[in-house]
């Protein structure tokens, strides 16, 4: 198992649509590995393959935060939101795309989810709270669409201003 470096916000892949997995393979088990490696070590509850440069249809997720509570690590393959629920919930988001921005985003409370795990398996369940918000918030990243998008063109504006500096200054620091 190794850590892939995050790619950060603006990038081309992160606003690309991912293409649908069509068998799972070594290479497919390593990545998934490799990125609930990355997801943990962030840390993070959630990261999608654009993020690690890896333009396919699957992400991982684990939203288990009370202290000694059993982790639940998931990899979904395919994923397709096949419900919504008409109650709306309000979470503030954060990006380890979009380090150390915030902001509110209003999606459907309760989804239900479609995907393919990775014992080549279909699989159905329906998320609430936080696992809902991320759920929702990893597909949009394989459909090459980042929180920051439901904001007001001037907040994302702002925000991709700071990124663009913070981006420069890392790498210069690099050089
Ligand atoms: O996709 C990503 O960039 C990961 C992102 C997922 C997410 C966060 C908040 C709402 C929806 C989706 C993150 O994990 S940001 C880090 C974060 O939220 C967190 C980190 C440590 C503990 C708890 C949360
Ligand atoms: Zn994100």
């Amino acid at each position: 198992m190794a850590l892939r470096p995050i790619i950060l916000h603006p990038d081309p892949r992160l606003k690309a649509t991912c293409k649908p997995l069509t068998g799972i393979d070594r290479d497919i088990r390593h990545l998934a590995d490799d990125m609930l490696e990355t997801m943990y070590n962030a840390p993070g509850i959630g990261l999608a393959a654009p993020q690690v440069g890896v333009m396919s249809r699957l992400l991982v997720m684990d939203c288990v935060k009370e202290e000694g509570a059993e982790a639940r690590p998931m990899v979904l393959i395919n994923p397709e939101v096949t419900w919504t629920s008409e109650e709306r919930n309000v979470y503030e988001e954060g990006c380890l795309s979009i380090p150390e921005q915030f902001a509110d985003v209003e999606r459907p409370a309760e989804v239900e989810v479609r995907w393919i795990g990775l014992d080549g398996e279909e699989k159905t369940e329906r998320f609430d709270g936080l696992w809902a918000t991320c759920v929702q918030h990893e597909i949009d990243h394989l459909d090459g669409r980042l929180f920051i998008d439901y904001l007001k063109p001037l907040r994302r504006q702002m925000i991709t201003r700071k990124m663009v500096k913070l981006k420069r200054e890392k790498e210069r620091a690099r050089l």
